[in-house]
Parts: structure tokens; sequence; C-alpha cells
């Protein structure tokens, strides 16, 4: 089953957005597979957005998702990469649509409260780095309610 890695940004932590965003991934019908608290440091903040090192903001970036504690989670569900994306909203929060978490709770780009993965290759890279030792595995009893 597809995997995607979901952080929320130290600006979700810091504003109490923790439980809510839990509730969204949960009520959808995935399933979490690894959820800490964690403060990282700027080497591995690097590493996270190695991808985006070229671009203009990246310091800003970086120096934004070491600001405090974020909540890196693995949700799991058929689809979970794209249908995350989609809870997630645009990753400018001017143009989320409402009834995403960036379109209802985020105001500007550098404070967008949450990441997801963009792909499933990106998703599998993003788990290892940010899970070494892996994640839990198990399944909901409601499994058969969610999939036919
Ligand atoms: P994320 O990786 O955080 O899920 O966001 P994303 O795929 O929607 O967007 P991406 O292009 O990968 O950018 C990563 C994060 O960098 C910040 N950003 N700032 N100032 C800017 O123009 C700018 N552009 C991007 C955002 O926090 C974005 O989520």
């Amino acid at each position: 089953m597809e995997q995607t890695f979901i952080m929320i940004k130290p600006d979700g932590v810091q504003r109490g957005l923790v439980g809510e965003i839990v509730c969204r991934f949960e009520k959808k019908g995935f399933s979490l597979k690894g959820l800490k608290l964690i403060s990282v440091e700027r080497a591995f903040a690097e590493k996270h957005y190695e991808d985006l090192s070229s671009k203009p903001f990246f310091s800003g970036l970086v120096d934004y998702i070491i600001s405090g504690p974020v909540v890196a989670m693995v949700w799991e569900g058929k689809n979970v990469v794209s249908t995350g994306r989609n809870i997630i909203g645009a990753t400018n929060p001017a143009a989320s649509a409402p009834g995403t978490i960036r379109g209802d709770y985020a105001v500007e780009i550098g404070r967008n409260i949450i990441h997801g993965s963009d792909a499933v290759e990106s998703a599998r890279k993003e788990i290892a780095l940010w899970f070494p030792d892996g994640t839990v595995n198990w399944q909901s009893s409601l499994h058969p309610w969610i999939y036919e």
C-alpha cells in the first residue's frame, strides 16, 4: 500500500494545529504508520529540501523549518501521495481552496503549515530520511470498511 511523508511545520505546531491536521487524514480513511515530534538541525533540513538548494528562498525555508519542533508522520492508503497533496492544498495558501489545510489556516507561502511528499519516489526517500528505523507495521480493523 502507498505511503507518504507528511510534516507539520513549526508554525503548525506553534499554532496548535497538530490535532486538526491528524484528524483530517484519519477521517479521510488513511492509516497512521509513524509519528514523532522532533527538532531538526540545519544540515538535516537542508538535506530534506536539497532539491530546492538553488532557489532564492532556500535559506529562509531552512531557517523556518529549524525554528521550532515539527511533527513528522507517515500515512498509508490508496493514492495517499496525491490525495494527501489535495488535502494540504496549493503551495501558496493564497491559491489554496477553502477546505484544504493551507486554504483554511495559512496566509503566506513562507508559513504554509505543512509539507507533503510530491511523488511516490520522493515519499520513499523522505520516509527513509525521517524514519531510518522504519515505521510501525499494523492494519486498522476498519480496512474492509474503507477498501472494497
Ligand atoms: P512542501 O515541499 O513544503 O510540501 O511544499 P510544496 O511541495 O508545495 O512546494 P515546494 O516548491 O517544494 O517548496 C517547498 C516549500 O518552500 C517554501 N517556498 N517558499 N518564498 C517562496 O517563493 C517559496 N516558494 C516555496 C514553502 O514553504 C514551500 O512549502
